[in-house]
Order: C-alpha cells, then structure tokens, then sequence
C-alpha cells in the first residue's frame, strides 16, 4: 500500500484561492518555417502574448532576458539547432525552469526523444491540433506559475530562517553556523579575521523614557548605520536584543580599529529619530573588537575575547571602542 504525503504528516502546499486559467502567459516561439510559425502565433495569441524568433541563437538571447513563461521549440530547425537550444536553455540559470514544449515532424521522433532527454517537458507532433497545443500550453504555465510560487515560498523560508525580523540584519542563528567557516578560511588563507561586538548604552532608558516602540526604532536605524558602513563580504547580526556582533574577514586589527571608531562616530554624532520624527535622541554605543588570534582557534574564545573588552569598554565610560 502507498504512503501519501499526508499520512506521514507533510502538509499539502497552499495553492491559490482562484484556480489557474494557465491563460495569458508570455509564450517565445522559435520557429523558421513561416507558414508553420504564424499559425501557431495566430491560435496561441487568442490566449497569450507570443514572441516569434526564427533564430535559434537570437533566441536563447530572447529567452534570458525576456522572462517568459514557456518556450515554444522547433526541432526541425536545420543542423539539431532546436535541440542545441534546449540544452541551453537547460544549462543558463535564467531559463533552467521555463518549461519546453517541443515540435517535431514525425520524421524527426529521434531527436523529439533526444529532446526528452535533455528536459524538454511536452512535445506535439505535426500537423498540430490548435485543440491540443492550446491545452497543452496552459498546462506548462500553470504548472511553471506554480513551481515558482513554491520557489518564491522556500526562498522566503529560508530568508526568514536566516533574518532578524526587526533589522533585517542576519540573526545570530546564521551568525553562529557562519563564523566556523570564515573563522576556517581565514585560518586556510592565512588571511586575518576581525569581530567586534556593539552593544547599546543605556538602551534600558531609551525604552524607559520613551516607549519600546521608540527603543525599536532606535534598533532599526542602527541596523542601517551599520550597514553604511560595513563591506559587502562583512557579516553584520543581531546577536542579542541590543547587542550586535560584525565579523570582517580579511581585515587586522588596525582597519578594524578604524572602522569600528567610524561606526562609533556615526552613532554618537547624530541623534536618533524616533515616534516618526516628531523626537531625536542622543545614542552612543561601546564595542569589543578582536581578530582571530592563531590559525584553528575556536570561535567560541574570539567571542568570549571580544566580549571581554565590551565589558572593558562599558567598565572604562562606555561610547567607545576598545580592543
Ligand atoms: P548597558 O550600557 O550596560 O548596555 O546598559 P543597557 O541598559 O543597554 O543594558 P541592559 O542589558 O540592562 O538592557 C538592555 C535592554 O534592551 C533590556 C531590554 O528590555 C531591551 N531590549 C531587548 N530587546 C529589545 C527589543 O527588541 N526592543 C526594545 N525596544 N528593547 C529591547
Ligand atoms: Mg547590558
Ligand atoms: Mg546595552
Ligand atoms: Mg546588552
């Protein structure tokens, strides 16, 4: 007896409330027989928009950039040039999920199989029933239309599994699984590696004075500070409610140095918007900063060192850096 998906607990996907018509999708046909090509864009164009290209070469052109819904190939272009285009198609990230829907004439059944093969999903035989093409079209879009919502779906997932949903900075979950690795290059690469970790000052009585509400926008507005001032190959995370951890690979202590007193000033030297700008606030911040000490060594002591001389910093007056 089979197992279904719902017995062993999996959820069905939530589909969309309206069902799919597959209808009005965005079709690129590639054929060079003209009588062949302008009947099929007369019948398709009743339910869809379609692009005609005779060239196969154009067309793989066409299709990266053209974000169609489906591609419409001709096997029976010369010299296998329909077949070489699927493989394309298949192989370019841009168009590896636009389904294929092949034509052939019955004489040309080995390379519609070849085309198989490669990842053609549909094919139709010539001479080709209108009935049948228009049925067989609506059922690749609506089966591409699904695939990327269910795409988008567990691309959104994984954004949310990695995100700290108040910033938009990473979460200290992608923080922690990412600083072995980079901690790991840099010791391969002989490359050094910078942490620091910000915290707050006083962050109790900005929520105190002035509402939770006015302590999340300051935490907001920080997160884009940072951002402004960080690299792109910077790991930038929310590693606490007000504490905050950037890692900067390849980067001494020195650089480091500068770039947290950077980060430092530009907290310090502009006060905080917050309740929609009718307030501002003076916001200062301390921050530890260490570098990775000796190749191998475990990120859970570069940590425990960069929060040492947090302590220091807050200990020593706070809003200030110290290493
Ligand atoms: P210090 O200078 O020693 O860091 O003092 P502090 O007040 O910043 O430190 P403390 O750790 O005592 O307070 C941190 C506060 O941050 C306590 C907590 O209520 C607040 N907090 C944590 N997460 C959030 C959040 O998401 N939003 C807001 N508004 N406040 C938060
Ligand atoms: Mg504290
Ligand atoms: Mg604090
Ligand atoms: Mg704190």
């Amino acid at each position: 007896r089979a197992i279904t998906s719902l017995e062993i607990g999996m959820q069905a996907p939530e589909r969309s409330a309206v069902a799919d018509t597959g209808k009005g999708g965005r079709i690129l046909l590639v054929d060079d027989r003209q009588s062949s090509y302008e009947r099929l864009a007369t019948t398709l164009a009743a339910e869809h928009t379609i692009d005609v290209e005779p060239n196969p070469t154009e067309a793989l052109f066409h299709a990266a950039e053209g974000n169609y819904d489906l591609l419409i190939v001709s096997l029976d272009l010369n010299n296998f040039d329909g077949l070489r285009l699927c493989s394309q198609a298949r192989s370019l990230e841009r168009t590896r999920h636009v389904p294929i829907l092949a034509i052939a004439d019955p004489e040309n059944s080995t390379r519609l199989l070849r085309g198989l093969e490669i990842g053609v999903n549909d094919y139709l035989l010539r001479p080709i029933d209108k009935t049948e093409l228009l049925a067989r079209v609506r059922t690749q879009i609506r089966r591409r239309r699904y695939t990327d919502h269910l795409r988008d779906n567990v691309q959104n997932s994984i954004e949310m599994a990695i995100t700290d949903a108040l910033t938009g900075l990473h979460n200290r979950r992608y923080m922690e699984s990412h600083l072995a690795t980079l901690a790991e290059q840099a010791s391969i690469r002989g490359k050094p590696l910078a942490l620091m970790i910000l915290d707050i000052d006083y962050f109790k009585s900005i929520n105190d004075n002035y509402g939770h509400d006015a302590g999340d926008d300051v935490l907001r507005e920080f997160a884009v500070r940072v951002r402004k001032s960080i690299r792109g190959i910077d790991l930038a995370c929310r590693y606490g409610g007000e504490e905050f951890v950037i890692v900067m690979p390849e980067t001494d202590l020195h650089v480091a140095g500068m770039v947290a007193e950077r980060l430092r000033r530009s907290i310090a030297g502009e006060p905080f918007a917050v309740h929609k700008g009718t307030k501002r606030i003076e916001v200062t911040i301390s921050i530890g900063l260490t570098t990775l000490e000796q190749k191998g060594e475990a990120v859970a002591d570069v940590l425990k060192r960069a929060d040492t001389a947090l302590y220091r910093a807050k200990h020593d007056g706070r809003n200030r850096v110290v290493s």
